[in-house]
């Protein structure tokens, strides 16, 4: 490979399709998408940014699935193959040392990153708006639910898989109580998992774009020797509303909020019936990436219009080539 894979690891059995002939795209979707129907288990109406993991020569994950009732709520779900989901019909529940903290008002846009010795789960978290809640993992049964990373409004809390300059780290987008109309990402660290701070500028919308009105990270970080390959969201408002799509940066591996190589054009954007129509039209929002570190195939998954859950393929190399390519930094 051009760029290794750091401290990855071999996932031979991980979800893969070949690149179609006649498309030289960077990143290509399952033939068989969406791979997460909406109604895979009977209470949801829709299950969308939804984190997978490695776990024990198969797969586990954490999904987004919001109920009959719109409530935002995270079930935990395993797999064999990353294909054919096995998602528990109860949602999942933290149990948390901090009464006012373990309260749970809603969940949404989840991420899980193996870090040292344990699953940490971090997602967008109600407390008097929405922050980011973390928690962590040994076995996807019982979850430990910490302090809440952020004071609210903030949203896309996405962990470093190691530690950094010998804190945790994590990628977060400050917000504000609803829909957003702006948002850059920035970087924060911590010595214990409780306390957040050293927060550092990482990136900006870039105007008249794809992602002109904010950004967001997706899937936790892959390190390579040439950088932390990030794939993230960026957001244009058209004159129908938000358009969602992703894109690929190049981050220091010592200094992750340098920005090395960031994408002008974007790698996925909605353009399928299911990631154009649904309960949010024009939506692909992704928040987990298997990755193969012998040969660097990537498996994306990503929601498509909050409604499904849709799996594309890509390499590293040609990610990293592609955000150094096309770079507006
Ligand atoms: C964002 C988040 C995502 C969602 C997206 C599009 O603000 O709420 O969960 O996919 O909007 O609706």
């Amino acid at each position: 490979m051009k760029y290794p894979i750091v401290s990855g690891q071999s996932l031979p059995n991980m979800p893969w399709e070949d690149r179609p002939s006649g498309t030289g795209d960077v990143v290509w979707r399952y033939s068989r998408n969406p791979v997460i129907r909406r109604d895979l288990i009977p209470s949801s109406n829709s299950i969308f940014n939804s984190a997978v993991v490695p776990f024990r020569g198969r797969f586990a994950g954490v999904f987004r699935c919001d109920d009959k009732w719109r409530r935002m709520v995270l079930h935990r779900g395993f797999s064999d193959d990353g294909l054919k989901w096995d998602i528990d019909h109860e949602p999942l529940r933290f149990t948390c040392d901090d009464a006012e903290i373990g309260v749970f008002q809603y969940g949404y846009d989840p991420r899980v990153c193996w870090l040292e010795d344990r699953y940490y789960v971090t997602w967008c978290n109600g407390y008097h708006g929405p922050t980011i809640g973390v928690a962590w993992t040994h076995d996807f049964e019982h979850f430990t639910q910490l302090e809440n990373a952020f004071l609210p409004y903030n949203r896309n809390g996405v962990m470093f898989p190691r530690r950094v300059g010998g804190r945790y780290a994590m990628l977060s987008r400050p917000s504000d109580t609803g829909h957003t109309p702006f948002g850059d990402v920035f970087y924060s660290e911590s010595p214990d998992m409780c306390f957040w701070g050293r927060h550092r500028f990482v990136m900006k919308p870039y105007p008249e774009s794809w992602q002109g009105t904010k950004v967001g990270a997706g899937p936790i970080p892959i390190e390579t020797e040439a950088g932390w390959l990030l794939i993230y969201h960026g957001v244009l408002t058209s004159c129908n509303g938000f358009v969602y799509s992703a894109g690929v940066a190049l981050l220091d591996r010592d200094q992750p909020w340098r920005v090395l190589a960031r994408s002008g054009p974007y790698i996925l954007s909605p353009q399928l019936p299911y990631e154009c129509m649904g309960d949010v039209p024009n939506v692909v929002f992704p928040c987990a990436a298997l990755c193969d570190a012998d040969t660097g195939r990537v498996a994306v998954y990503y929601g498509a219009a909050d409604t499904v859950t849709g799996l594309a393929f890509a390499y590293t190399d040609e990610l990293i080539d592609f955000a150094k390519a096309n770079s507006v930094v």
